[in-house]
């Protein structure tokens, strides 16, 4: 949806902005045209580039931002970094020969040091080609968070609204605030605390002042805590509410949360008031045996009575889940839009199962006859290949997602003054061309009919 500026390479991008004469900041989800590889290229020799950095953060478009990387020009050196660069480093110096460096970890003090031209073997924290083999640098102490400075939003290029199929739906504008770094969990699939490379930071949360003075200066309209868990510390999280309510900072707030914070009622409450609106959680699985498998410190009781509780303030859920999990069957995969609905999440988001390289849950893979782990972590197994597995991730979506379902999702967001008369307005007038281009999505994709049959008719 392109709401959020992509927080790592900011971060970056502003530690290294003072030491270079002329920093460009590119956003590809928003600059379609560049895109193009011949157009990025063009722009790259327009503005005589000396070095390029680039951020991969998710799974997403991997293939594709490899074969982009490998039509970079020879004579530019180029620097990556980014959560999923720092998981995948040796496939990622196998696929992309352009690549020199790869920044591991936080980048704000790497990234200094390479612009000050350091030679790659005294930069802790990142890993390099040297005579045609890759070099890895030791791990680069954390510095700690109160020292780092925050995004400069000047460099952006473009404004962050909501954008489905392309089209801008909203007025209403979105920003991010890091508030800590690191989560003192450790649920199994989330492991680039594991990675010897990696170095992920335990909990480190900035100083509250900072935080709110950091909201003051943004202009946006909604702003998303990015922490891990905005709410490991309820005490802290309510001192954050006292003073976005004390100094009347009137935005629209979204969190990641646990459902643990459903037992704090007087911060809930004080939530409401500072206007958090959305919260974000990962539930991850309706079924106890998988809760447990994936460490995730709950069962499917507490996440039940965590909403009877959560529905009584005026926000709205969302949920994480994941599936295709070890030995799971496609009826217990299928509990998850029914637990969805009964706890009364407003929306989902499924996801399969990854494992990745140095997860725990590797071990239960190769031990359980029948499952198989790609290089590039995706899970399936004899009994649900990955096509058995998108039919029932589709099943999945369309068993919650009915027609009556995205009318009280509307009326929610309206209900709880997420959206303002002014993006209501915004996104009537987008309407049109936002069915036009997605029924060209699906007609394009050869699944028209198929998706009005599951919408309307019958989703088997
Ligand atoms: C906030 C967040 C979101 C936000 C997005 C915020 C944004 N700005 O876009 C929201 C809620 C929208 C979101 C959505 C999703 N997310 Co998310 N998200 C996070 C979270 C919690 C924090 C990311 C962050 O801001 N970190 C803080 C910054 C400072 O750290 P960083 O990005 O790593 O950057 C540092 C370094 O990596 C490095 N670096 C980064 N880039 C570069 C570039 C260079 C050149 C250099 C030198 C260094 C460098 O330096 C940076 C500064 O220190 C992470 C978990 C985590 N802790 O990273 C998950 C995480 C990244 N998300 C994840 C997932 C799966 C998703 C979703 C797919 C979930 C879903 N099923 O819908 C979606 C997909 C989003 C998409 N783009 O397609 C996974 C990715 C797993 C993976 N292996 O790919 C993570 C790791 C969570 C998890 N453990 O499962 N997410
Ligand atoms: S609580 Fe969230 S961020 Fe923390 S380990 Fe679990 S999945 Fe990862």
């Amino acid at each position: 949806m392109g709401l959020f500026p992509p927080t790592g390479l900011e971060y970056v991008a502003t530690s290294a902005k003072d030491l270079v004469d002329r920093l460009t900041m590119l956003d590809l989800r928003y600059e379609r045209s560049l895109c193009n590889i011949d157009n990025l290229l063009d722009f790259i020799k327009k503005e005589n580039v000396d070095i390029i950095c680039i951020s991969i953060s998710w799974d997403r478009q991997f293939q594709k931002i490899c074969d982009m990387l490998n039509h970079f020009p020879d004579n530019i050196p180029l620097v990556v970094g980014g959560y999923k660069a720092t998981e995948m480093i040796e496939e990622l110096f196998k696929t992309c020969p352009k690549i020199n460096i790869i920044a591991r970890g936080e980048g704000e003090e790497t990234i200094k040091e390479i612009m000050k031209g350091v030679p790659p073997e005294n930069i802790l924290g990142i890993s390099y080609r040297k005579d045609g083999k890759v070099i890895h640098n030791e791990a680069r102490p954390l510095p700690d968070v109160n020292t780092l400075s925050n995004p400069d939003r000047s460099l952006r290029r473009n404004k962050y609204t909501m954008r489905l199929n392309g089209v801008k739906t909203m007025s209403m504008t979105f920003d991010y605030v890091l508030g800590a770094r690191g989560c003192p969990y450790t649920c199994k699939f989330c492991t680039f605390n594991l990675n010897p490379l990696g170095q992920k930071r335990n909990y480190a949360p900035r100083t509250i002042e900072s935080i709110i003075r950091e909201i003051e200066g943004i202009t946006a309209d909604g702003i998303l805590f990015a922490d891990d868990n905005f709410f490991v510390n309820a005490k802290r999280a309510e001192k954050i509410c006292d003073l976005i309510i004390e100094r009347k900072i009137k935005k629209r707030f979204i969190a990641q949360t646990r459902i643990e914070i459903s037992k704090h009622p007087e911060l809930l409450k004080k939530m409401v008031k500072a206007g958090f609106k959305i919260l974000l959680m990962g539930i991850e699985s309706p079924n106890d045996r998988i809760l447990l498998q994936l460490n995730k410190g709950f069962t499917s009781d507490d996440v039940r009575k965590s909403f009877e509780r959560l529905r009584k303030f005026p926000m709205y859920y969302h949920g994480y889940f994941i599936y295709g999990n070890i030995t799971e069957t496609e009826e217990e995969m299928m509990n998850i839009p029914k637990l969805a609905k009964e706890i009364g999440v407003d929306s989902i988001a499924c996801s399969k199962l990854r494992i990745d390289k140095y997860s725990p849950l590797n071990d239960l893979a190769k031990g359980t006859p029948g499952y198989h782990v790609t290089d590039r972590g995706e899970v399936y197994s004899d009994a649900y290949s990955h096509p058995a597995l998108k039919r029932i991730g589709k099943r999945m979506k369309f068993t919650f997602y009915t027609p009556a379902r995205l009318i009280k999702i509307s009326w929610k967001l309206i209900a709880i003054r997420l959206l303002t008369l002014r993006d209501i307005g915004s996104f009537i007038i987008a309407s049109p061309l936002l069915l036009r281009n997605v029924i060209a999505r699906e007609i394009e994709k050869g699944r028209l009919a198929e998706s009005l049959k599951r919408i309307f008719i019958s989703n088997k």
